[in-house]
């Protein structure tokens, strides 16, 4: 195996339930929070591959709390597709693979957390759309993992980010770190805080809904973008959705309010050409299909009526969040150029625009389904 920089890696894989040597292992460079490897075992004369990843605990203060919830629902899930009679389970749903002393997570001696997934083969996930069967996927991929967790026994979820999808709470952080202007960037973004400000209209709709109880707190993703679907290689169909550290309560809107920021529009989160920028009616029918499909035996009439909004409000949201961290000196998402949460800022901006000018449109259709 293996260079010098990977020794601490070798030693984290002796930690883990996995028969063999490790051959070689390579960092994978997507997702901006955790730190995430594919490792290449020899059990017997045959490769296998397993994922080690390093929680991010200054995200994930609680990461025995996310490994708790993590378990719950895959055993959960997996439960449930077996009751069903679904074959495959190990890709139908992540496998965690406990330590030697059958624990979920190893910490290491200067305080770092690790867990090892089973590798899920012949799938693979895209960072932008490429079609209607593809967004169809997506959506009935998640409104699947919602409808299978709408039973799950036992107490309340832990929280694992305390008020993570809180409009109101983003909008006043904002607000604050603009006032504060801690890294001196505000004047480079005062066209994209002025836009931001301008939306406050929209910041408690969702969040009042739930105080008033007229929607219902349920067992939520939180973070399904599109490139947390495994699709199979195959046939196109999703197998698995990953990324399972957010997954707590929420609203169902959430969900697909995330799932149409990051697939209806053709183009990539960091997007610099914002003319390529766009809510794109076949990718949204495509979506709201696959996910009504799934998800309309257990959505309430409130939920439903709020459907095209939640694109718009989480597209908002998260885009709050990528102009708060620019402005705090990029202290969360992890950063590949200069200005690159100003870019993503400019990306999500530009979409809700998009959405906001086909909402009506948009929440026909999820009407007529
Ligand atoms: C982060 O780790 P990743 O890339 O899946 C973030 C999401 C954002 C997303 C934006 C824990 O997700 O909330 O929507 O970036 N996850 C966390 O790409 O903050
Ligand atoms: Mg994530």
């Amino acid at each position: 195996m293996i260079g010098s920089k990977q020794t601490h890696l070798l030693e984290i894989s002796r930690q883990f339930q996995i028969h063999g040597e490790i051959l070689h292992a390579e960092p994978c460079k997507v997702g901006h929070i955790n730190e995430t490897y594919t490792a290449t075992y020899d059990q017997g004369g045959t490769k296998v591959r397993y994922i080690h990843q390093r929680i991010n605990h200054d995200v994930f203060t609680d990461p025995a709390g996310v490994m708790d919830n993590l378990l719950r629902v895959t055993t959960h899930l997996r439960g449930k597709l077996a009751g069903k009679g679904t074959k495959n389970l190990t890709r139908r749903a992540l496998t965690v693979v406990p330590t030697h002393d059958g624990r979920s997570f190893h910490k290491t001696a200067d305080g770092q957390y690790w867990r090892t997934f089973v590798f899920i083969e012949g799938v693979r996930t895209f960072e932008a759309v490429e079609s209607p069967t593809q967004a169809y996927q997506a959506g009935k991929a998640f409104g699947e993992f919602q409808s299978l967790l709408v039973d799950l026994p036992g107490d309340r979820l832990v929280e694992t980010i305390p008020h993570f999808h809180n409009t109101r709470r983003r909008f006043d952080t904002l607000v604050a770190t603009v006032s504060a202007d801690k890294a001196n960037r505000a004047a480079s973004a005062k066209a994209e805080i002025e836009w931001a400000l301008r939306q406050e209209c929209s910041v408690d709709t969702v969040l009042s809904a739930l105080a008033k109880k007229r929607i219902p707190e349920r067992v939520t993703h939180n973070d399904t973008k599109f490139n947390n679907v495994m699709l199979d290689v195959a046939s196109g169909e999703a197998m698995c959705v990953v990324d399972l550290d957010t997954v707590m309560p929420g609203s169902p809107l959430y969900d697909f309010g995330d799932m149409v920021r990051t697939t209806t529009s053709p183009t990539l989160e960091d997007e610099l050409d914002l003319a390529k920028v766009r809510m794109t009616m076949p990718m949204f029918k495509g979506l709201a299909r696959g996910y009504l499909e799934a998800a309309g035996g257990f959505l309430t009439k409130n939920e439903r009526a709020l459907i095209a909004f939640s694109g718009r409000l989480i597209t908002y949201t998260i885009g709050l969040r990528f102009l708060t961290d620019y402005l705090q000196g990029d202290t969360y998402f992890r950063v590949h150029r200069a200005q690159h949460n100003l870019d993503r800022t400019r990306t999500q901006f530009r979409l809700v625009e998009s959405i906001a000018k086909q909402e009506e449109a948009m929440q026909k259709f999820a009407d007529s389904l």
